[in-house]
């Protein structure tokens, strides 16, 4: 398959059965790198067309827009499914690789994209992003097999809000939803046991966890943006579940086909990025 940006670059995404093994007793895996220094730059120019020029190469906004150009430039730049917006960016966040990796850590059939999500936390601004669950905003997916993979942008040093994991917390099951996503505090969940863990990793390096892990990040004090992007993933055994709102119910009833209650996603909201059938 034509990739456009991302080409050449063939890296390892065979788990070894330690890696796995590991995976589900501390809920995270953290590869090296996923995508190389001309694919990272590609991605992250893409990235920056959407989000700092709200130039929309395919003609197809996101679905949601949550800071655009003329707002607070101190602000986290958020922007959930941009690879509608843009070719590049939907390979990045599409890629086997990823599908290939999440697959074999949750033991899936196969990969689908649930959403991505842009991240840009500017230098010397950016919130606190409050220790939560994924799943926890995803209850219209009946069940618990997501993996979030967050794809650096550039190297993340620790003085500039890293995501941060509470190691083995996904074994504690559904905690309540934090009152906020963002604020000025760090605010750890009670009573909750675990190493933290900080993800400073290099650009095209990829973090991976489990759809019930804590995790959260601080505000970027550094001197550099601190630019990811997230490709959050379900496996395609995942049944619609209604219930709790997600703007990709809204988006999945746009499609020709509609998945019921109980049955997989499906449907161009949800493209496939891996199946262990090939
Ligand atoms: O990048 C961050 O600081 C938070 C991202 C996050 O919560 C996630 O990817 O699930």
């Amino acid at each position: 398959m034509a990739q456009p940006g991302i080409k050449n670059f063939i890296p390892r995404t065979f788990l070894a059965a330690d890696e796995i093994a590991a995976f589900e007793t501390r809920g995270y895996h953290i590869h090296e790198a996923l995508f190389d220094a001309g694919e990272v730059s590609a991605i992250r120019e893409a990235c920056a067309v959407v989000c700092d020029r709200g130039a929309y190469a395919t003609g197809v906004a996101p679905d949601v827009v949550y800071w655009k150009p003329g707002d607070d430039p101190l602000a986290v730049r958020k922007i959930d499914n941009s690879w509608k917006a843009s070719d590049v960016i939907r390979d990045a966040v599409t890629h086997p690789r990823l599908g290939h990796i999440a697959g074999q850590l949750i033991n899936a059939p196969g990969i689908r994209l649930w959403h991505d999500q842009y991240l840009y936390k500017p230098e010397r601004g950016g919130k606190t992003v409050t220790w939560h669950q994924d799943w926890a905003y995803w209850q219209m997916v009946a069940e618990c097999e997501t993996v979030t993979c967050w794809i650096a942008l550039c190297d993340v040093t620790v003085d500039m809000g890293p995501m941060v994991y509470l190691a083995g917390s996904h074994k504690h099951g559904l905690q309540p939803l934090p009152e906020g996503i963002s604020g000025e505090e760090e605010c750890r969940p009670e009573n909750m046991d675990g190493e933290e863990v900080v993800v400073t990793i290099k650009a095209g390096q990829v973090g991976f966890h489990h759809g019930l892990l804590l995790h959260g990040s601080g505000k970027n004090m550094s001197e550099i943006p601190r630019v990811g992007l997230v490709s959050h993933t379900i496996s395609t055994a995942c049944t619609y579940k209604p219930g709790q709102h997600h703007f990709n119910e809204d988006k999945m009833k746009e499609q020709p086909t509609i998945p019921k209650p109980g049955e997989r996603f499906s449907g161009p909201q949800f493209p496939m990025m891996w199946s262990s059938d090939k």
